[in-house]
């Protein structure tokens, strides 16, 4: 279908790793023609611009305007812009794809023509002159492009500190490069989009937002306002109009798209026709009377498959009930799951429209202790005919979502020609020019997950595994090539915390990079420690100081200084702690290599060295699924069980169990289940001296979600807690904290 069309200069460029012009273009264009071996020549310095007046001023023209030239009248080099019908481009007419946001594109080392199908497809096309130029080159070609998916970009629809004025409009500018056409604002910790959504914003906030609209257009971006009024909302008149009006008060901000999210609530909030009747009002009553708004976007409550309740009919009563016009987003099969055929056809079915894909990528909302620079991928390649649009969930870390979302522009773009490993590379180019490798050899320890409450998991260190497998097989050779690898990611570390190119982006990883060096000397040392786990009298070596058991005093000191540094207050998210990276395959063969080194330093030298590398005294289990997989960390003297952000669906009879390696004295205990009056229907349970004691569980004050527990609690010693939904019935809750402190 997307038939490219290359030259043998093309091929031989691309073989010799050589970078051709047009390769430096994201996403990658559908259909392009290089003219020939030597089709790379320099951009020149002045351009006569050749286009009706309209285009002569306006967002396209000053996007064309930062690539430098100067606009000079007479200059030879002639650059002529135009949408299909003008005059200017009408010998063209016939090369122009008739598909939305089109455009067609002729370089020569004369001239450049740009056609578009609309007034998007010219300004893409501008964009794709400009991705060309990134060198200052550029490249006589054809090109016939458009973009496969018609709605693409972000929702900032992640829990944690929302986004910086700042960061957004860097953000717009980023989807206008990059060809993406949505970004959908509605971060869950803005208080006017969710638990205040009556009121107007402040004038402040207010003035930002309108400031935003604008940079939107200004880069070929709708700016959709999403609202989420599901927690508390009536299904009466009154509210109904409260929405319109917030609405309205937007709509004066020049907000012209909008979304309704009715995701993560319970209760009335849920109904599917009540949501329906509610949405229908708006498309009516404001959507089509306006005139000038797009089409509607929900968020609905069943967001993906494995909350579907198909007796409950919600998605069919949406698909039926729903005007054909409003938009129904999914996050497939899971709420982080990637989309595949299958998971279109599922959906399409029961909303009986094509769905608008909501991807919990690269978010890490659910695993803060973790920051994902990996590429996107595991997305079907061949769907781009069964969604209505694709917007990624990034993370509140917005900078360093540009690596991931450089991958989605180029999926949505031109799906069937998406290869995530070059994309990410060039990503990596875009993001850092003044050193990708420092960023590259860093990002291969920050891609997967970790164990998460929504088990999606992300490809990490598989470069790595071979080596690792034959240190640990007892491969010396092995050993010093982890070695080296450990000091590419100090390297790298050092260069990035020094790097001045993207201030933003190292801020943003800072974390992360000292856990890095961290790291990095970790597996220096115990490499080192390998190596001389075996020579018997190692006080042979040259210093006398490089012993085993001083590597080993060391190792240790830094499996410490790894910990502290999780646990440093200044450095750690408020919500989660801990920053870990290389969590996949780097840092369990360290630690795998670090007990063996020791175990074998021991057997030799019938000394008795702790070989328990990574240690964590708590476990957590649960018959509660959504909760069996939180993690359990240790904060000073506080142990705290990670937060859920979904509703917790807590049948009767489920329970929570935390164990401890040793007996813990227990000095005072909290957690918020995110609703009042809860505490009853909940048993706590200690396990002291053998047997099951109940403690007390009661709130402070009725609106106040916070459970506390009896006195009674203080001074108990246990080596296990339970908690149990003794209700009855299932209990709908949120996870917010759950700590206790021990002395
Ligand atoms: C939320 C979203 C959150 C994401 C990942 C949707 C539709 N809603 O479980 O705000 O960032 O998952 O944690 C969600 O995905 N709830």
């Amino acid at each position: 279908m997307n038939k490219k069309i290359l030259t043998l200069g093309m091929l031989l460029l691309a073989g010799l790793g050589a970078t051709a012009q047009v390769s430096l273009v994201n996403p990658v264009p559908q259909e392009v023609t290089i003219a020939g071996e030597n089709a790379i020549f320099e951009a020149p310095a002045q351009w006569s611009i050749n286009a009706d007046k309209r285009h002569l001023s306006g967002y396209i023209y000053d996007a064309l305007m930062t690539a430098s030239p100067e606009a000079v009248k007479k200059a030879p080099f002639k650059v002529t812009l135009g949408i299909k019908g003008e005059g200017k481009v009408a010998r063209y007419k016939k090369l122009i794809p008739a598909k939305s946001e089109g455009y067609y594109m002729k370089v020569t080392d004369k001239e450049v023509v740009i056609a578009g199908n609309d007034e998007k497809g010219l300004f893409y096309g501008v964009q794709t002159l400009l991705g060309m130029m990134n060198e200052g080159n550029l490249e006589a070609c054809a090109i016939t492009d458009w973009p496969d998916v018609p709605f693409r970009g972000t929702v900032e629809g992640f829990y944690g500190t929302p986004w910086s004025h700042e960061a957004r409009k860097s953000q717009l500018a980023f989807y206008g490069r990059n060809k993406m056409n949505v970004y959908i604002y509605g971060p869950k910790d803005d208080p006017w989009h969710r638990d205040k959504w009556r009121e107007p914003y402040p004038e402040a906030e207010a003035s930002r937002i309108a400031e935003l609209v604008e940079v939107a257009k200004q880069n070929g971006v709708n700016f959709y306002w999403a609202i989420h009024p599901g927690v508390d909302i009536r299904w009466n008149d009154e509210d109904r109009d409260k929405l319109i009006a917030k609405f309205e008060v937007m709509y004066e901000l020049g907000v012209r798209s909008f979304a309704v999210f009715f995701d993560d609530i319970w209760g009335e909030g849920t109904k599917a026709d009540k949501q329906a009747e509610l949405l229908n009002y708006i498309d009516d009553n404001f959507v089509q009377a306006k005139g000038d708004v797009a089409p509607l976007i929900l968020c609905p409550t069943e967001y993906n498959k494995g909350w579907a309740n198909e007796e409950r009919g919600y998605l069919r009563t949406l698909g039926k009930e729903l005007n054909k016009s409003i938009e129904v987003m999914w996050t497939g099969n899971s709420v982080v799951a990637c989309i595949d055929k299958p998971t279109m056809e599922w959906i399409n079915e029961r909303i009986q429209r094509k769905g608008y894909i909501w991807l919990n990528f690269p978010v890490n909302d659910f695993v803060r202790d973790h920051i994902l620079m990996g590429p996107a991928y595991g997305n079907g390649l061949d769907i781009a005919g069964d969604v209505s649009g694709f917007v990624s969930n990034p993370m509140e870390y917005a900078e360093t979502s540009k690596i991931s979302l450089y991958g989605i522009a180029d999926y949505c773009w031109n799906m069937e020609a998406y290869d995530y490993q070059s994309n990410w590379e060039k990503s990596l180019k875009d993001i850092l020019p003044s050193n990708p490798q420092a960023l590259r050899t860093f990002a291969l320890y920050n891609k997967d997950l970790g164990p998460n409450g929504h088990g999606f998991r992300r490809e990490e260190g598989d470069e790595l595994k071979a080596t690792a497998e034959k240190a640990l097989a007892g491969d010396q050779f092995a050993v010093a090539m982890l070695n080296v690898t450990c000091n590419e990611l100090e390297i790298a570390c050092d260069i990035l915390l020094n790097e001045k190119n993207n201030p933003q982006l190292i801020h943003e990883l800072r974390p992360w990079i000292l856990q890095g060096k961290n790291l990095a000397a970790y597996g220096r040392t115990v490499a080192l420690m390998r190596m001389l786990a075996e020579v018997k009298d190692n006080g042979s070596s040259t210093s006398q100081f490089i012993s085993f058991e001083n590597l080993y005093k060391q190792a240790r000191s830094l499996q410490k200084q790894m910990f502290d540094l999780e646990n440093n207050k200044a450095m750690r998210h408020p919500y989660q702690i801990g920053t870990k990276l290389g969590t996949k395959v780097m840092l369990p063969t360290l630690n795998k290599l670090f007990a063996q080194a020791t175990a074998k330093y021991n057997e030799l030298n019938g000394t008795e060295l702790d070989t328990t590398a990574e240690y964590n005294p708590y476990k957590l289990s649960s018959t509660v699924t959504q909760l069996a997989l939180l993690p359990v960390r240790l904060n000073g003297d506080v142990v705290e069980i990670a937060s859920a952000l979904e509703v917790i669906n807590w049948q009767a009879d489920g329970e929570l169990l935390l164990e401890s390696e040793s007996a813990v004295t227990f000095q005072g205990m909290d957690f918020n289940f995110g609703v009042n009056n809860v505490a009853k229907n909940f048993r706590l349970e200690l396990f002291v001296n053998g047997a099951w004691r109940e403690v007390a569980l009661l709130h402070y004050s009725e609106d106040d979600p916070v459970i506390h527990t009896g006195n009674e609690l203080g001074g108990m010693t246990a080596t296990k807690l339970r908690i149990t939904n003794i209700s009855g019935a299932e209990q709908k809750v949120y996870f917010k904290n759950f700590r206790f402190i021990r002395r």
